[in-house]
Order: structure tokens, then sequence, then C-alpha cells
């Protein structure tokens, strides 16, 4: 089905005869998600309709202390049931926002509840985790930041949320979301990518220093960012600081990974410092920022770590569980059959049921977890990425590192980006009990079959 003009209308006049909600976007404490009307791509085309919270795409930036308590009210004002995840915190299972899982689906109408504490400082996102595609493409998700106590001294702190849309000509979202095509390849992509700036700066001084926490929402599209006119370092990975900060040129971000990165602006009066897209069909500029004149002669310090948060890492694998994870599965991967629901399929049966993709042989959420672990136990995930597409795994409820041939771990993550044939261990020691889901990020993949879980015992 083509969504047109008249159709669009008549679905805004039937949700004007909707029950009414309280007006959210004065009330800080709720989050309300419904249909709502955004200026996407120029004044010169028409308003996008979107879903969004409190009316915007993004979402109300949260901003929150180190150690700070957060509670929001989800309000449904769409006319599908939703949830809400927070993406990368370290949460009580109850608050974690996954459907079936850890709450009932929130029903058109209805609400819930969310308050949670935030362990660790960093860069986050929430976003809904009901029918992901569709919710996340219409534009449901926002920024949560948390704040180090001794944040390091910079002149802009800037949050860059960047998405990549699938629009028709008249800047409207496309509202086919269940294509196989695109569920059986690199997911669904757009046409028109977007960074939103916030606040929303347009110039900056040379050698003023930023701190950009890039985060990536969108449902399917790898991201690969070149920051111009600024240089600097990578200095936290999906909202862990790295030992090391590393330098910033390019950033390769998979959906839901971020990257915070602080840079100093080396761009001359007159020119820009650029934000861009580096594609296979060219590079494209997301965001520009002018130079306004020259902040100081002085040389900036170092860059250095942020200060670590309170998080266990591993030490070591001695004793560890491991439980291997084959991901198998769509255009130009060969596989013959599956388990969906509990029954062994064909693959031509699964596509019947919309699954295109299998780990360890299942498609969709196994009734049983992919791998149970009791408290201060270590897990050891060798995901074997048996398909002809890259896929960014994420895993809800703790950060893991991943385990090098040397043995040395990497930096502590909560998504992982797996290119295509690619092996990556990720190990963890289970700090945090209840069922968490463990999934593709690219939500396309997850609709089509690539979510399982793992429960850590008390
Ligand atoms: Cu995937």
């Amino acid at each position: 089905m083509h969504l047109t003009r008249r159709s669009l209308m008549a679905s805004a006049s039937a949700l004007a005869v909707m029950p009414k909600f309280t007006l959210a976007s004065e009330d800080i404490s709720v989050l309300e998600a419904g249909p709502s009307a955004v200026s996407l791509v120029s004044s010169e085309y028409p308003d996008t309709q979107v879903w969004g919270y409190n009316g915007g795409v993004p979402g109300p930036e949260i901003r929150v202390a180190q150690g700070g308590r957060i509670q929001r009210k989800l309000v449904n004002a769409l006319d599908q049931p939703t949830t809400i995840h927070w993406h990368g915190i370290r949460i009580d299972n109850a608050m974690d926002g996954v459907p079936g899982v850890t709450q009932e689906a929130v029903q058109p109408g209805g609400d819930f509840s969310y308050d949670f504490t935030t362990p660790d400082a960093g860069t986050y996102w929430y976003h809904s985790h009901y029918n992901t595609t569709e919710q996340i493409s219409r534009g449901l998700y926002g920024a949560l930041i948390v704040e180090e106590p001794n944040a390091p001294e910079v002149d802009h702190d800037i949050t860059v949320v960047v998405d990549d849309w699938r629009l028709n000509q008249d800047a409207q979202i496309d509202p086919d979301f269940s294509q196989i095509h695109d569920w059986s390849h690199a997911g669904r992509l757009g046409n028109f990518l977007k960074a939103t700036l916030t606040p929303a700066l347009t110039e900056v001084k040379q050698n003023q220093r930023l701190r950009l926490r890039f985060i990536c929402v969108a449902t399917d599209r790898v991201m690969r960012l070149a920051m111009v006119g600024m240089q600097g370092k990578v200095v936290a990975l999906d909202g862990m600081p790295l030992d090391t900060p590393t330098p910033a040129e390019l950033l390769t971000l998979g959906p839901a990974q971020r990257a915070d990165v602080i840079v100093d602006v080396t761009a001359e009066t007159g020119g820009q410092a650029i934000i861009g897209f580096v594609g296979r069909e060219g590079n494209i500029a997301l965001a520009s920022l002018d130079i306004s004149g020259q902040a100081s002669l002085a040389r900036r310090p170092d860059i250095t770590p942020l200060p670590a948060n309170p998080i266990q890492r591993l030490s070591s694998l001695e004793g560890a569980k491991t439980v291997p994870l084959n991901m198998e599965g769509g255009a130009m991967g060969g596989l013959q059959s599956g388990t969906y629901k509990g029954k062994r399929m064909t693959t031509e049966e699964l596509i019947q049921n919309g699954q295109i993709w299998t780990l360890n042989g299942v498609a969709g959420l196994p009734d049983e977890p992919l791998a149970e672990v009791a408290l201060g136990e270590t897990l050891r995930i060798p995901i074997i990425n048996d398909t002809a597409f890259a896929h960014a795994m994420h895993m809800h409820g703790a950060h893991f590192q991943e385990v090098f041939a040397d043995g040395s771990f990497g930096p502590l993550l909560d998504t992982i980006l797996i290119e295509r044939q690619e092996t990556r261990e990720i190990a963890f020691t289970a700090s945090n009990p209840g069922d968490w889901v463990f999934h593709c990020h690219m939500l396309s993949h997850q609709a089509s079959g690539m979510i399982t879980w793992v429960k850590v015992t008390p």
C-alpha cells in the first residue's frame, strides 16, 4: 500500500477524534508517544508526519547527573502498543522495556511508569522496543545523557543524533515496513540522512573544544562519519570511557552504537567545521558549523581519558561458560531450515512467517535462553556470522568486552558490529539478574528472526 496525501489527511482527522491526553511537552515527567508533524527535510517540503515523544523527533534530551534517578511516565497516544527501552543503561530488569519479557506492552491510551537510576556516566539513548522497525523509523527515540561529576572542560557539549529516513517525494515516511527484500538484505535503508544537533549550534570559533556525542539511531544503516575542520579523539564508545582515547578520523557506528568525541576546531574564520557521512556513492555533509572567529591562541591541553565508570570488567576467563552463537540466513545465505515458535520449518515456511534469519537454528525469541548464568559467572559468546551481511548485536542489561585472539580484552560495549563471515567473541561477567534479550539492532533483522535471550539467575 502506498501512502497518499489523501490517506494521510484521513488518518490525521481520525486522530482528532481520539481521546485527548495531557499535553506532555510541559511536563518533563511524561513521555507521550504520539503522532506529530515536523519539518524534517527543509521549508521547501511539507512537514513530515512522524511519531515522536512529546511531539519532537528526536524526543526530549534527558540529562541526569551520574547516579541520578530518572522517572518518566510513558503515555501511549499511538494507535498501537509501545514500550521504552533505555539503551545501554544497567537497569533493573523490570524497567528494561521489552514487551513480553520484562513487561506487558503499553496499549493505546495506557501508560507505564519507568523509574531507575543511572550508575554509569556517558551517552545513552531511549527508544521504542515494540514493533521497532516501524516505531523507530517513524521517530520514537531520544538521547539520554548521564553527566560525569568531573566532566572534561569543553566549550560546547553537543549531542549528534544521526538518522536514516526513507521518504517519498512529499517528504513522508515510506509506510511499507515489511519488505522481504529489505529484511533478507541489509535492512531498511533510507534515502535521507539527517543529523540533529542539540543544542542546535550553527557556528563555533576556531580553537574551541567540542564534545560531540554521536548516536546512530538508524534502524539498519551503518554510519561512517568523518569530521572535517576538527581534530581530536574518541573518548568513549557506547557510553563507556576508553582507557586510551583513539584518533577521531573516521567513525563507524552500527545501529544503536554511540561514540563520544572531543575535538578542537581547526578550521579558520570564514570556513566551516563539517560532520560528514562517508558513502560509496559520495560524501554528504550532515552538519556544517560556520567559523565565526577565533576563541584563543593558547594551545589546548591534551585530551585525556574520561573518568572510569563503576562497572566490572573482565580480568580473566577462568571458569567461564562458553556458548557459541551461530548466525545464519538472509539472502545468499543458504539456510535450509530453522525452528520458529517451537516448530521445525523449511526456509519457505519460515519466510511465510516473516522469518529470514536464525540464531543457533532458531528464528524469533526462543522459549529457552541462549545461556543461563549465575551472578558472578562469566559468559563467553563466540559469534559466528555465517551470513552475507553485517549484524549489530546488542546485549541488554550489561556491557561486554570483545575477546581478541591474543587473549586481550576490548573496550566495554553494548552493541558490536560483526561484518559478514566474521567470527568475534564477546564475554562479560554477569552482575545484573533477569531475562535479557540479545538481538541484532538492525531492526529489520530482529523483526525477521535475530533475537534471543540470556538468563542471569540471582
Ligand atoms: Cu542483523
